[in-house]
């Protein structure tokens, strides 16, 4: 009986609130180009990023983009967008939230003891791209913790459609791209 209520009162305790990690907490530290990248983010991508971080190391290696990078992303195949459309320009914002300068879009990479994972043609195989969507699976998890109630959503460029299905049902991957979606409140 003691047990039984006691496991009730433990049901009944609230939820400890979420904290973005402090420096104490996190393993892991960006570097001086993923800290400026990650500047240029809108805050919602800036924090799931940061709660990322606590949990898997990786990079953030493009956050914003010029026009300019954009076009040239964008003829060198990387990107099917050009401006005005693309998720990395500086300026958008699809919830008309904010006038700033944000981009909504980042290209992450994971790290596993301090060593980037591997994504050259030639070096991206099973064993890499199964560490790869560890680390995606582990950033999707904390965004839909840390969005939840907030009207944005996380699309992945392994998963366009943002079903349950990744890779095997669109023709265009980019494993690196990650961007924020307005689904409203
Ligand atoms: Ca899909």
């Amino acid at each position: 009986m003691l047990v039984w209520l006691l496991r009730l009162l433990g049901q009944l305790r609230p939820a400890p609130a979420i904290k973005p990690a402090t420096k104490k907490e996190t393993m892991y530290t960006y570097g001086r180009k993923s800290t400026e990248q990650r500047r240029l983010l809108h805050p919602w991508l800036q924090l799931v990023l940061l709660k990322t971080l606590a949990l898997h190391d990786h990079s953030v290696d493009q956050g914003g983009r010029t026009d300019t990078e954009q076009w040239e992303v964008y003829n060198r195949g990387a990107s099917t967008l050009h401006p005005p459309d693309g998720k990395h320009l500086l300026g958008q914002d699809p919830a008309k939230e904010f006038n700033g300068a944000w981009s909504f879009a980042a290209d992450v990479c994971p790290y596993i003891n301090g060593q980037r994972v591997a994504t050259s043609k030639d070096a991206f195989g099973p064993v890499q791209q199964a560490q790869f969507a560890y680390f995606l699976a582990t950033l999707k998890a904390v965004a839909d913790s840390v969005l939840s109630g907030t009207g944005w959503e996380i699309r992945l460029g392994v998963n366009w459609d943002m079903d349950a299905e990744i890779l095997s049902d669109q023709d265009f991957d980019d494993w690196f791209h990650v961007e924020l979606v307005w689904r409203g409140l």
